[in-house]
């Protein structure tokens, strides 16, 4: 059994959609970060960053004591190699998905998080700072959309259609952050509409 300590955001989504697309047990014990929740000790006991997602998965698979993790790349990667799936083996396949998550987690997650908050929550509109973040957002978007005429998804060269099966880490990473990216297979023209 999972704890997921979640609230519904991307970052949340993310491992909702491996928990769910690995048919794993879990529980959701729900974190208002509108409330304050993630400053609870309780909570930064296994989250020291005060950031939402985090888990405790108290049936590890070296059959120990309960392991908590915190930093949504951390527990895809924890639950992949728990449950083998949407982790390739081989050392080329997963260095592609690794590389692109963590592009994605140091990327394209903050970036775009920082292009939001400048653009539609800081309370004083900062010229430099939105034309910052909305023009490193569109050059990661760039990145993104020539990988994507590349390969179908970010993490590499699996089947076109979203398969749950076949579907690897980053685009379970990616999607919630990119609404669409998988329903048009990330195309050009999906990704354009990101861009307006
Ligand atoms: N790098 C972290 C980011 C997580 C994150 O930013 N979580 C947000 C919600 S999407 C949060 O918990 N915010 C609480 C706060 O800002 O105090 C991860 O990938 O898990």
């Amino acid at each position: 059994m999972i704890d997921l300590f979640y609230w519904p955001t991307p970052n949340g989504h993310k491992i909702t959609l491996f928990l769910e697309e690995a048919g794993l047990d879990y529980t959701i014990h729900p974190v208002d970060i509108s409330a304050g929740d993630q400053f609870r000790p309780e909570f930064l006991a296994i989250s020291p960053n005060n950031r939402m997602p985090a888990i405790i998965d108290r049936n590890p698979k070296d059959g120990g004591e309960a392991i908590s993790v915190f930093e949504s790349g951390a527990i895809l990667l924890y639950l992949a190699e728990k449950t083998g799936r949407f982790l390739p083996v081989d050392i080329r396949g997963r260095t592609a998905v690794t590389e692109w998550m963590f592009w994605q987690v140091g990327g394209l997650g903050p970036m775009a998080g920082q292009n939001h908050h400048f653009g539609q929550y800081a309370p004083e509109q900062i010229p430099y700072a939105i034309t910052r973040y909305v023009n490193e957002t569109n050059r990661l978007y760039g990145v993104m959309e020539r990988r994507l005429a590349q390969v179908p998804f970010l993490g590499g060269a699996v089947p076109r259609r979203c398969r749950s099966s076949a579907v690897p880490i980053t685009a379970l990473r990616t999607w919630p952050a990119i609404p669409g990216l998988c329903r048009g297979s990330a195309s050009s023209r999906t990704l354009r509409t990101f861009r307006a």
